[in-house]
């Protein structure tokens, strides 16, 4: 029973050590790449989803799955589509849907640790205003997406080509991810295969890290020698 004890004081141990520990490039965002389209959605006539801020579009009753729709709308649109091919997997996703969208995702972080926001951006290939233009935002960081009308950068109709857009931010324990239409109308910014990576353990945290393990083996080596009473 003192064997069981202490290995579960030690697993304790070193568990919380681990836990208070940065993880390695973890990934803080759910649905960065908009592949969840929500239980009992339906594509619409035009082919896509168009997600409001009361949780509906005109296929039924279905929330953004992991973002909230703040204003306004955005849409879904599939890889095979006009609006397509998508950045990574089936779907990418309009900022402007039938009006200027606002959507955001809210996670926790370490606070002083530096987070770095990557994203893959286009421009809708069906009418999107010359520059269609949106902002991404995370704490103190911002970086404000401009896609000109330029085929070379943002491809066409069915043959899309995406850009890579990435900034830093420094956590505050809580942070919000946003993205955030700045022009009117229902083309605008695509984004697909959005990332928020954990910070990078630093090496005190790790010397800790080893510290308990070492201390852990100590302590059960040394149990070891301890005979055990009939
Ligand atoms: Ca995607
Ligand atoms: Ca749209």
């Amino acid at each position: 029973m003192r064997q069981v004890g202490l290995f579960a004081a030690v697993g304790a141990a070193v568990m919380s050590l681990a836990m208070a520990a940065p993880v390695s490039a973890a990934e803080l965002l759910h649905n960065g790449s908009f592949e969840s389209l929500g239980a009992g959605a339906i594509a619409e006539g035009w082919g896509g989803y168009t997600y409001y801020t009361d949780g509906t579009h005109t296929g039924g009753n279905v929330l953004l799955p992991d973002w909230t729709v703040q204003s306004g709308s955005v849409d879904l649109t599939n890889t095979a589509s006009v609006w397509g091919p998508a950045a990574a997997g089936d779907y990418s996703l309009d900022i402007n849907g039938w009006d200027a969208g606002v959507i955001t995702q809210a996670f926790t972080t370490q606070a002083g640790h530096t987070y770095t926001v990557t994203f893959n951006y286009s421009r809708n290939p069906a009418g999107a205003p010359d520059p269609a233009t949106a902002d991404v935002t995370a704490g103190a960081g911002v970086f404000h997406v401009s896609a000109a009308n330029n085929p070379g950068l943002f491809g066409t109709g069915g043959a899309m080509l995406w850009q890579t857009g990435s900034f830093t931010f420094v956590g505050t324990g809580h942070d919000t991810l946003t993205l955030a239409a700045t022009v009117p109308g229902n083309g605008g910014v695509f984004f697909d295969n959005l990332s928020v990576s954990g910070a990078v353990p630093e090496p005190a945290t790790w010397a800790l890290m080893i510290g308990g393990f070492g201390m852990a083996g100590a302590m059960l080596r040394r149990r070891r020698l301890v005979p055990v009473a009939a």
